[in-house]
């Protein structure tokens, strides 16, 4: 119930969500009441590329190619192109020869796959790979996952939406609303106190088991110092890892499972009977952390000399996050500057709003943003809004063109790289640093610092008269 749109009132009181994690089915349902309720469609042209936008210095206009070779103009250019949208197809060997059927698990058919009976293959163990791997062992002969990387895992604690819970919800919307947004993540989740090493073992292992009872990201939250204190942040993993060993049979399987590097490091996963689903005899781990994967062979999946047979290869290797969308189109700002080349060496913008050299463009949830590390509908909505009142603002005073200035998007830039350096999540490889796309940069693309921090900024910068911009 907060993982969707707050900007209506009416809209969160009328909508039912009928399950706590609602399915994929469910989550489509409501996107089209939203584009039904506010008559969003004949805004929307479908299936259409944008190849290109180029921006135009003397009339201030972008002009947007779309791969039917369409072109229009604009006087604002707003990219809405998500942050984890860009899919990562894994750079193995022999890919393209395997005989069998390959999927990847963000570009899935709509009509589904048929497992029954088949011998499957999943590259990839992060949140895409917890959540379909359960779901695809119920079906098939054989499923064999290779894990580069385990992850913690948090029991989803998925159920129907009770009629009583959901009438407080509704009842005090706005201000859970509120609440939510005073919060670190954009996400209200009580926060058990400062530091996980002020309370007893005993203490502490109370509060995480009541969170791993409560299910979700609730963990998350415990004590505020899982970022920044090693020992802090261990007293969560080892609990974690515990549960793990509990829940596996096979001890050796179940080591494999226990993730090395820090809880909260790399994403945190949710999922449904994920453990569980490695004590059937239809399911074999294969750990390729220090081999890799061979290739690909018109057969299956080679590893360290072993040829694993398969009909179907699932790939659930993610995406290049935050900056892949950005950079698959040609964007070209002032003296024909490429954002590719701009951000050859990691994305620079001002607030994840604005680009030194690229006028009236802005990017929602664009890198240096909260983004990804917070509750991404209401950070969605938090830009829409900035931007939006921007635009209201340049209108009222005539005023053609705005851009960030160079110099405060450097300081911005290094503002959000500190933070980034200072946090545990630098400890270890994940996509919050590009670490999962060869060749990307290792810089933090999120901003760290949390929800309330980053829009009490952005506010200052909108009542400042857009400080950091300059305006013309
Ligand atoms: P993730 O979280 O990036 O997970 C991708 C997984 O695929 C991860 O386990 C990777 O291992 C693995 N991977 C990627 N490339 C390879 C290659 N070449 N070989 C073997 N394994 C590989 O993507 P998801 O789609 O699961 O989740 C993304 C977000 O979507 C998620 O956080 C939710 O917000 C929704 P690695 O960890 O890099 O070693």
């Amino acid at each position: 119930m907060f993982y969707s749109y707050q900007f209506s009132e009416e809209l969160q009181q009328e909508w039912d969500w009928p399950e706590r994690y609602p399915a994929q089915a469910d989550l489509a349902a409501y996107a089209n009441h939203v584009a039904d309720r506010f008559e969003l469609w004949p805004d929307i042209q479908f299936e259409t590329r944008v190849e290109r936008a180029i921006w135009d210095d003397e009339t201030c206009l972008w002009t947007v190619e779309t791969g039917d070779g369409a072109t229009l103009s604009a006087r604002f250019c707003i990219m809405a192109t998500g942050c984890l949208s860009a899919v990562n197809y894994p750079e193995i060997d022999g890919l393209e020869d395997f005989a069998g059927e390959t999927y990847h698990t963000a570009h899935w058919p709509e009509a589904g796959v048929d497992f029954v009976g088949k011998r499957v293959a999943v590259i990839g163990t992060g949140s895409s790979g917890v959540q379909s791997i359960p779901v695809i062992a119920d079906h098939a002969a054989h499923m064999h996952v290779f894990q580069r990387t385990a992850n913690y895992v948090m029991p989803a604690q998925n159920r129907p939406m009770a009629p009583d819970e959901v009438a407080e919800i509704k009842a005090n919307y706005p201000a859970l609303r509120a609440k939510a947004k005073q919060s670190f993540s954009g996400n209200y989740f009580p926060v058990a106190g400062p530091s996980a090493l002020a309370v007893s073992e005993e203490e502490r292992n109370r509060e995480y088991e009541a969170r791993w009872a409560m299910g979700g990201l609730a963990i998350m939250a415990t004590y505020a110092d899982f970022q920044t204190s090693e020992a802090a942040n261990e007293t969560a993993s080892e609990f974690i890892r515990n549960k793990i060993r509990a829940i596996v049979d096979d001890p050796e399987v179940a080591e494999l499972l226990a993730p090395k590097q820090l809880f909260l490091c790399k994403r945190l996963c949710v999922g449904t009977d994920y453990y569980d689903t490695y004590n059937r005899d239809n399911v074999t781990l294969v750990d390729i952390s220090e081999v890799g994967i061979d290739r690909i062979t018109p057969k299956g999946v080679a590893v360290d000399g072993d040829e694993f047979e398969v009909d179907i290869l699932v790939l659930a290797t993610g995406f290049d996050a935050v900056t892949g969308a950005l950079k698959r189109i040609d964007i070209r700002g002032t003296d024909a500057l490429r954002l590719q080349d701009k951000w050859a060496d990691g994305p620079k913008s001002y607030l994840g709003l604005g680009i030194a050299g690229f006028p009236n463009l802005f990017t929602v949830t664009g890198p240096g943003s909260p983004s990804v590390l917070t509750n991404m509908i209401p950070s969605i909505e938090q830009h829409v809004e900035w931007i939006s009142d921007c635009i209201e603002h340049m209108c009222a005073r005539h005023l053609s063109r705005i851009e960030a200035d160079a110099d405060a998007e450097a300081a911005w830039v290094a503002h959000v790289n500190d933070i980034g350096d200072q946090t545990l999540r630098a400890t270890c490889q994940s996509w919050y640093f590009g670490s999962n796309i060869p060749g990307k940069p290792r810089v933090i693309l999120p901003y760290a610092g949390g929800f309330p921090a980053y829009t009490k900024k952005c506010d200052a910068v909108a009542a400042d008269g857009y400080s950091g911009f300059v305006l013309r």
